[in-house]
């Protein structure tokens, strides 16, 4: 009988064994395909598994570590249909529990650095603060089985490779931007990107909110902005403005992936949508007629008028109240239409503006020709301004148009985005640096980088998507990983192996042949 009923637990045992081998669900090359690539990876050879049990534990009470322990809870909860509970005690009980830790002694891993260990019965996540647990986190995304980002529930056995990474990023500034004003893109469209950039370490986000062909964001002291000036876009098609509150909600997204938004209002040039709203903001008091083409550097605010200051001044008021970040951009650039003594009058005085609302001025590399404050930044695009800021001190973010456009073409045959800057191609955004591609720009003059996607040629997510993926990954991992990291050859592979991940987030990215 004894006998009897061990053959039959075998058997069960042999059954359920069986069953489970069908249903597990591994990433396997997770660790040689990160990108951005960490500082340093050690695959162990073990294998860590979720169970239905599986809890998230945090020992803080930092109400931001709660935070990211619910948005990795709810990350885990959706394809798993486990409950990942979240639980405040520093010992971890359950096996197959992630272990969320703030460790003030871990100096080294700096703002955004993190150490994540993965072993057989549990993993841990530690940083010196939230912000280095989220990126941390994104890390553990991409060691998951693609399955995780299904939207519904897979039986299925998930378990993770064990290994050790420690990770650090190079820059401080690891940026994207949009053009919302030559065409439009829907609240739920500029999530859907932010959502990408964050899986990737993207930790900026500049929105280009105004120029000539559209004005997108509501200012309550100057309404026509948005009942004339939102109204136009780049071809005829339909305008469109955030109010206050939708870009509250873009600014609360972001930051809750520890994404600063950078909005940029750009002055003195590039205004002809708001010198289409008030007739009083151009020189002769005629209002301008809507612009619909695509060639800019005709528009130019009144400099010499109070009434031009008195309306900076208001939006730069409202726009700091609904966005806390310490950046606002000023644009800027192409002032063609505005004499040189005009434009560096006129850039000290909206210095002084956003000294009053304690907000550090960032403009395109123009600005250098001004007298600006060194704690400013300066964002090279094409020219030599840049140097003249480096060599005072004054921090760069580097976007040479050559490289990181997301705007320029791929080659030549595709039909969306530009070729000025000639075209850009996977590699190409990917295989420079950002030390090394000015003279007398060097590593300590440069604070980040950034990926700008203007929107002339593109009108919807799926063409956003397009122009951006993948070369904004390459962006995010020059800005994150180690020069000594990064390589090419080594890096495509990587990449391909990303696709498999974009599929399942149904990005309409390109894939070069
Ligand atoms: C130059 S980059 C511009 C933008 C255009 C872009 C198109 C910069 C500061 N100004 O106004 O949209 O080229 O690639």
């Amino acid at each position: 009988m004894k006998k009897l009923i061990i053959s039959f637990l075998i058997f069960i045992i042999f059954l359920a064994c069986n069953k489970n081998s069908e249903n597990v669900l591994i990433n396997e090359k997770g660790y040689a395909n990160l990108i951005p690539k960490p500082v340093e990876v050690i695959q162990s050879g073990d294998i860590f598994t979720f169970y239905k049990k599986s809890k998230i534990y945090i020992e803080t009470d930092y109400q931001e570590v709660l935070n990211i322990a619910n948005s990795l809870a709810e990350l885990l909860q959706k394809p798993t249909g486990y409950s990942f509970k979240i639980k405040k005690t520093p010992l971890i009980k359950r096996k197959g529990s992630i272990y969320l830790n703030i460790d003030s002694t871990n100096t080294d891993l700096g703002n955004e650095g993190y150490i994540l260990e993965i072993i057989k019965n549990k993993i841990k996540i530690i940083a010196l603060n939230p912000e280095g647990l989220y990126r941390g986190i994104q890390t553990l995304r991409l060691l998951l089985p693609l399955e995780i980002e299904n939207d519904s529930i897979l039986q299925n056995i998930w378990q993770i490779p064990t290994g050790y990474i420690k990770d650090y990023p190079r820059y401080k500034w690891r940026g994207a931007m949009l053009d919302v004003a030559r065409h439009f893109f829907s609240v739920k469209d500029v999530k859907k990107y932010i959502d990408l950039l964050s899986i990737y370490k993207i930790n900026r986000f500049h929105i280009h909110l105004t120029d000539d062909q559209g004005w997108r964001i509501e200012i309550k002291s100057w309404p026509k902005l948005t009942k004339i000036g939102s109204k136009s876009a780049v071809g005829g098609y339909p305008g469109g403005f955030y109010t206050q509150e939708e870009f509250k909600e873009i600014v609360n997204y972001a930051t809750n992936k520890y994404i600063t938004v950078i909005p940029e209002i750009d002055i003195p040039g590039h205004t002809n949508a708001a010198l289409t709203s008030y007739a009083k903001l151009n020189c002769d008091g005629i209002a301008r007629k809507p612009y619909y083409k695509m060639r800019v550097g005709f528009s130019s605010l009144c400099i010499h008028k109070n009434i031009t200051y008195q309306f900076i001044d208001d939006v730069i008021r409202e726009i700091s109240i609904i966005s806390p970040g310490k950046y606002f951009h000023i644009g800027g650039d192409e002032a063609h239409a505005t004499t040189k003594e005009d434009y560096k009058v006129f850039v000290e005085k909206v210095k002084d503006i956003l000294l009053k609302y304690n907000k550090i001025m960032v403009g395109w590399e123009e600005i250098s020709q001004a007298e600006i404050d060194t704690g400013s930044l300066v964002q090279h695009w094409h020219s030599d301004y840049a140097k003249l800021a480096a060599k005072r001190g004054i921090k760069v973010i580097m976007s040479p148009a050559e490289k990181a456009y997301l705007d320029m073409k791929y080659d030549s045959t595709i039909n969306l985005g530009l070729l000025w800057a000639g075209t850009s191609s996977i590699q190409d955004a990917y295989n420079w640096d950002p030390a090394e591609w000015m003279k007398e720009i060097y590593e300590n003059n440069i604070i980040g980088l950034e990926a700008p996607l203007w929107s002339e040629t593109i009108t919807n997510i799926k063409e956003l998507e397009y122009m951006a993926f993948p070369r904004v990954i390459g962006i995010a991992e020059i800005g994150w990983s180690q020069k000594e990291n990064r390589n090419w050859q080594e890096y495509k592979q990587r990449l391909e192996y990303q696709y498999k991940r974009l599929d399942k987030l149904e990005v309409n990215y390109y894939k070069s042949n």
